[in-house]
């Protein structure tokens, strides 16, 4: 088998971390690898009673308490219960929302940088992508011209890899700026579940504002669940896409058994877990801080960073040259040239570390990058 620096395709970020699913010190992907906590144990421990409880209640019940729970977790008070898609993952649910799009619109406006399944699958299914940079998120201003010439405007709020969020009052201005110019407003929220100021009820903002606005949510960055997650894809009454009719077409349900998870995990998190949580991130952001702050040249650029992920600038060396000379100690890490999808050259000194890890693990791996770059 070929390994990555002899392969002449570009890798989309998912290959890249593909590469690093089966090795010992894996900190490339977004996912949640750390261990679990005590109370989570226990909830994992009832799995055999929360499976035979499945098959004596209705999927439905199990559903809404379990997306109320998700959505008490996140503060979104606002979310209308009645128009909950539910997915295997967020990406189902853009896959549904960009196949619906295109019966209506070949442009879409996406956020740059950002994870680059999202143009990958908004370009599979035939659109035109448009880069808008995170300058937005600070004037809540949409070019004119974006207004004019798309039918879609897709934004990630916290921003992969950045961090950065779309604050309330620049969500308002621009859900007011897509009503008036009939322009769907879709909002990816996968990793809200790390950042209170992504937390100010997103829904009651963009009914208020009348646009026809899509959310996706996800349980999926959370909790270290083996891959068991959900995706929601909720939407504006008046959207008019046929997103429910394409949900049929994937998929009639995802299962009750992660759905009484989710309610659980959820519960424990929204009861002090999630707390925890933060304090696991900050505390292995720091260790990335401290591990790497004596090696010259180095950076963090997105200072305001509270996800799950944390960037760091190497200045003027290669991020793939880097990633190959980790590979070679079996640690693996992230090439960040991907995320910027309409201009890779802006990643290609960065690479993303995953902060949803044990922290020696972190330690361990920062302790490998400072001493391949102070060779
Ligand atoms: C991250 C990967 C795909 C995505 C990983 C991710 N999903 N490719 N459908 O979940 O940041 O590593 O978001």
């Amino acid at each position: 088998m070929s390994i990555a620096t002899t392969d002449t395709v570009e890798k989309n970020l998912t290959e890249w971390e593909l590469l690093a699913l089966n090795s010992e010190l894996n900190v490339s992907d977004g996912h949640p690898r750390q261990s679990l906590s005590v109370a989570q144990s226990r909830i994992i421990a009832e799995l055999p009673e929360i499976f035979s409880q499945c098959g004596r209640e209705h999927p439905a019940d199990i559903e809404r308490e379990a997306v109320r729970r998700y959505m008490n977790l996140v503060k979104q008070s606002s979310y209308p219960a009645d128009r909950v898609l539910l997915c295997y993952a967020s990406s189902v649910a853009m896959e549904i929302l960009a196949r619906a799009l295109v019966m209506e619109t070949n442009r879409c406006a996406l956020l740059h940088p950002t994870f680059d399944n999202i143009p990958d699958l908004l370009r599979g299914n035939g659109m035109e992508i448009v880069p808008l940079s995170e300058e937005v998120y600070e004037t809540g201003d949409l070019p004119d011209e974006v207004l004019r010439n798309v039918g879609c405007v897709f934004l990630t709020t916290p921003n992969n890899p950045t961090g950065k969020v779309l604050p309330e009052l620049q969500l308002a201005s621009i859900a007011a700026q897509c009503r008036e110019a009939d322009v769907v407003l879709a909002l990816d929220t996968c990793f809200r579940s790390f950042d209170t100021r992504a937390q100010y009820d997103h829904y009651r903002v963009l009914e208020e504002s009348g646009c026809r606005w899509v959310m996706i949510e996800d349980t999926g960055k959370i909790w270290p669940m083996h891959e068991l997650k959900v995706g929601m894809l909720l939407h504006s009454a008046n959207v008019g896409l046929n997103l429910a009719k394409i949900h049929s077409d994937i998929l009639l349900a995802v299962s009750p058994v992660i759905m009484r998870m989710v309610d659980r995990l959820a519960e424990d998190a929204a009861s002090g877990g999630i707390t925890d949580l933060h304090a696991h991130i900050a505390h292995n952001r720091t260790i990335v801080h401290q591990e790497l702050a004596n090696i010259p040249g180095l950076s963090f650029p997105y200072a305001d960073n509270m996800i799950s992920v944390e960037v760091v600038d190497l200045g003027g060396r290669s991020a793939e040259e880097v990633w190959e000379k980790l590979r070679a100690r079996n640690v693996f890490l992230l090439p960040c040239e991907a995320f910027y999808w309409d201009a890779p050259e802006q990643g290609a000194h960065q690479l993303r570390i995953s902060l949803a890890r044990d922290s020696g693990r972190i330690r361990w791996a920062m302790q490998s990058l400072a001493e391949v770059l102070s060779r």
